[in-house]
């Protein structure tokens, strides 16, 4: 259960307001909207409020009110679980935001109609703009140890606008649409994919419905900004991103009880006898695209064709809830929605019976309970749908255990409810067949798989997914403290300058890329910059200094940058030495012709992947694959390595190397870390600094004593004392010294 130790208070973001506003003469009244999210969060709401622990404050809840905008004078309302913080909007940007941005573009390329999409530059700049005023709103109310957790498709930007605002407010992000793959991501324009992702990675953790969706995500991280990513931590420049699914429960308890609750009884008894004894089917929707409306009604059609014994002796509800229905497309579906089921029960209807039952309004609670627990047969079958309540909440509805589901594949639910007959909505001959199945089925099998479905669905309830998810941020949390240990703060940094200014002797190994330079898509044109130039050649200036430049690089790259600055250059990871104005000196010898049995096998990989390509030093082989696809790249990575072991097994003085997106092969027992011995050997220094941002950096730190400043540029794991988020930060550090 929810504990104090989670969060003091939870703030929500989500576009929509869970009320209504109505002005009565005692003032305004909030009466409850519907919705999936609304009701998981005011079932949160109650838990608090009956077991007594956990958050004492009111929930603050800031959204859009429908009708708040039209009233200057609606401020906060409170009521018994929430503080309503309405989040006003100007009617035009609401237009391009919401319905422009929202739902004509994000809500059909998430959900796969990448041809319904509206690309219009307008619509993002309104995102931004909504956003940001969402920002604004929640910077005002938030208070130290606030959980803010941000819903949805509407607010993706908002986490890394709160994030620069507040650096260190805990901040969830659950996205309740699917995250499409990344071929349909890439459809955005750059700089709005590029938004969408950094803005979504200023949360803590994100979650989604289901493993797919996460990974649909991580992928489009890893293509848009090149971000390292290990399982599903996302490594950004300042902290460590969780990704994961959180597949969102119901408050099963409340469908299950609410069967025998006296009006639902009342209402059931109503359907049933208008039944006649015939079975239904049910169907509850939004009016959308993505429900798979007419599909399914030409499944059902399909049904009536080639099961004519079941004539008369079944009745289809489909209940469609209104919903966008002045937009030219939605009302061309409603139409043909209406007519089909014109042409579907003109051909079919007796005198006693009429095949399709169809309803555009919304139920009551009530009456939605009732009709799921009557039901036969649920029929949920949307062509795509992040998650879909509806079939969780038929299953809990089941007190009888007479029911059957069927569900789409499309569907997140189907990814829990494996004992449904899952089915492609597209294929109208399987909706038939499952159908008759369904009507068909043996009671004992109906109660075997039900009593499966109720039992996974009381078990991982709306509760159970939302203390899962504070739970997960409060551990992401713990990792990025841990991880925080190790950053530069200012305390650290005045002790390494002190250290540094009270020496006498020092020497500093400075890595070049990904350290000195940011990385570049072609190694060649990754040069330094004045400034980092400028700093090295002011650390060389102090006779103290002795400043190592020691990189995987082939000599005659560093030469060309370090012209004329007396540092010492260590090329090929300590293949090469070269001091200050002395010759370069070979640390090894290396056996003739080593690389024709390695060079063919590198080749063969850059022909089997994209994007790579092999850069050929004195000492050694490099395939660099930065600029191919990450995962793919990554297949062939473990591939090659596969490949070259065994070569290895035969030639033991093989090595191979991992960098920064790039594998070496070499041949001999040398590294950063040897090179760093050696340049040392005879000497002492009373100030040693070392960094680094790949793994072969990692030889060096772990070669020199305990006493050295070792820096790990970047967030992942490594041996160094310190980490550094990025290679500016690196550079400021190194300024401070010379300042
Ligand atoms: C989004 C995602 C995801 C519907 N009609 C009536 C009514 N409802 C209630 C249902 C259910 C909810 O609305 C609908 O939930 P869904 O999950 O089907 O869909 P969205 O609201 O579009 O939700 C979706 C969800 O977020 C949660 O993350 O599952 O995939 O699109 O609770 O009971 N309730 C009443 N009368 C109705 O006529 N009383």
């Amino acid at each position: 259960m929810i504990t104090e130790t989670h969060f003091k208070r939870l703030v929500i973001a989500a576009y929509r307001l869970p009320f209504q506003f109505i002005q009565t003469k005692k003032g305004v009244k909030a009466v409850q909207n519907s919705g999936g999210l609304v009701s998981a969060i005011l079932s949160l709401s109650e838990t608090f409020k009956k077991n007594g622990s956990g958050v004492k404050q009111k929930i603050v809840w800031a959204g859009i009110a429908d009708n708040s905008s039209d009233n200057p004078s609606f401020v906060d309302v409170e009521n018994e679980h929430f503080t309503i913080k309405p989040v006003k909007l100007p009617q035009e940007l609401n237009d391009l935001y919401y319905g422009g941005f929202c739902n004509d573009l994000i809500w059909p390329l998430f959900h796969y109609f990448s041809s319904y999409s509206v690309f219009n530059n307008d619509y993002f700049k309104a995102y931004e703009e909504a956003n940001s005023r969402f920002c604004d709103e929640i910077v005002a109310l938030i208070q130290p140890g606030d959980f803010i957790w941000v819903h949805d498709y509407q607010l993706l930007l908002l986490p890394e606008m709160l994030r620069k605002r507040v650096p260190d407010a805990t901040i969830g992000l659950f996205l309740h649409i699917p995250f499409p793959s990344f071929e349909i991501f890439r459809l955005l324009p750059r700089h709005w994919r590029e938004s969408i992702i950094n803005g979504m990675l200023g949360a803590d953790l994100i979650g989604f419905h289901t493993h797919d969706y996460t990974q649909h995500f991580i992928k489009s991280v890893k293509r848009t900004t090149g971000i390292e990513c290990h399982q599903n931590l996302i490594y950004t420049a300042n902290k460590v991103v969780k990704a994961d699914a959180f597949p969102i429960g119901i408050d099963y308890d409340k469908f299950h009880s609410a069967c025998l609750n006296i009006k639902v009884l009342a209402a059931k008894q109503r359907i049933l006898k208008n039944l006649l004894g015939q079975k239904l089917i049910f169907s509850v929707d939004r009016l959308d695209y993505s429900k798979g409306l007419l599909l399914r009604l030409q499944g059902y059609e399909t049904f009536l064709e080639n099961f004519p014994e079941w004539h008369s002796r079944v009745v289809f509800n489909m209940v469609v809830v209104p919903s966008r229905d002045t937009i030219d497309k939605y009302k061309e579906m409603k139409k043909e929605i209406e007519s089909t089921v014109g042409r579907i029960n003109g051909k079919y209807s007796t005198l006693a019976w009429r095949p399709i039952i169809y309803q555009y309004k919304s139920l009551s609670f009530d009456e939605l309970v009732a009709l799921y627990d009557v039901s036969d047969v649920g029929l949920i079958t949307p062509l795509r749908d992040g998650m879909n309540l509806v079939a969780k909440e038929f299953v809990a509805c089941q007190v009888e255990n007479k029911g059957v589901l069927i569900v789409s594949e499309m569907a997140g639910a189907a990814a829990e409810l494996n004992e449904a007959l899952i089915i492609n909505p597209v294929d109208h001959f399987v909706m038939a067949e499952a159908i008759r199945t369904a009507l068909e089925m043996e009671p004992a099998e109906k109660l075997v798989r039900l009593e499966r479905m109720q039992r996974r669905l009381s078990n991982y309830n709306v509760f159970t997914w939302a203390d899962d998810f504070f739970e997960e941020t409060s551990g992401i949390k713990r990792q990025q403290l841990s991880m925080n240990v190790k950053f530069i703060n200012d305390a650290i940094l005045l002790k390494i300058t002190e250290d540094y200014r009270n020496a006498s002797r020092r020497i500093l190994f400075l890595d070049y890329d990904g350290t000195l330079v940011a990385f570049n898509k072609y190694p060649e044109l990754a040069v330094i910059d004045k400034k980092p130039l400028e700093i090295v050649k002011r650390l060389t200036r102090d006779p103290r200094n002795r400043i190592v430049i020691i990189s995987g690089r082939n000599k005659e790259f560093l030469e060309r940058q370090f012209n004329q600055i007396d540092v010492t250059l260590v090329a090929e990871h300590g293949y090469f030495i070269k001091r200050g104005n002395e010759l370069w000196e070979a640390a090894f010898d290396q056996e003739a012709n080593w690389k024709e049995s390695v060079m063919p096998i590198l080749l063969e990989y850059v022909r089997r992947c994209n994007g790579t390509f092999i850069e050929e030093k004195t000492g050694s082989i490099a395939w660099h694959y930065r600029n191919a696809d990450s995962d793919f790249a990554q297949l062939r990575l473990h591939e090659l390595k596969d490949d070259l072991a065994e070569i290895i097994r035969h030639k033991t003085d093989f090595e191979i190397l991992e960098g920064n997106k790039v594998l070496e092969v070499k041949c001999g027992k040398y590294d950063k870390g040897q090179a760093a011995n050696a340049l040392m050997l005879n000497d002492s220094f009373d100030f040693i600094l070392a960094a680094g941002d790949d793994k072969t950096d990692e030889f060096l730190f772990k070669a020199l004593p305990d006493v050295a400043n070792t820096i790990r540029v970047g967030l992942s794991p490594s041996v160094a004392k310190y980490n550094v988020s990025e290679f500016s930060v690196l550079l400021k550090l190194l300024e401070a010294l010379v300042a």
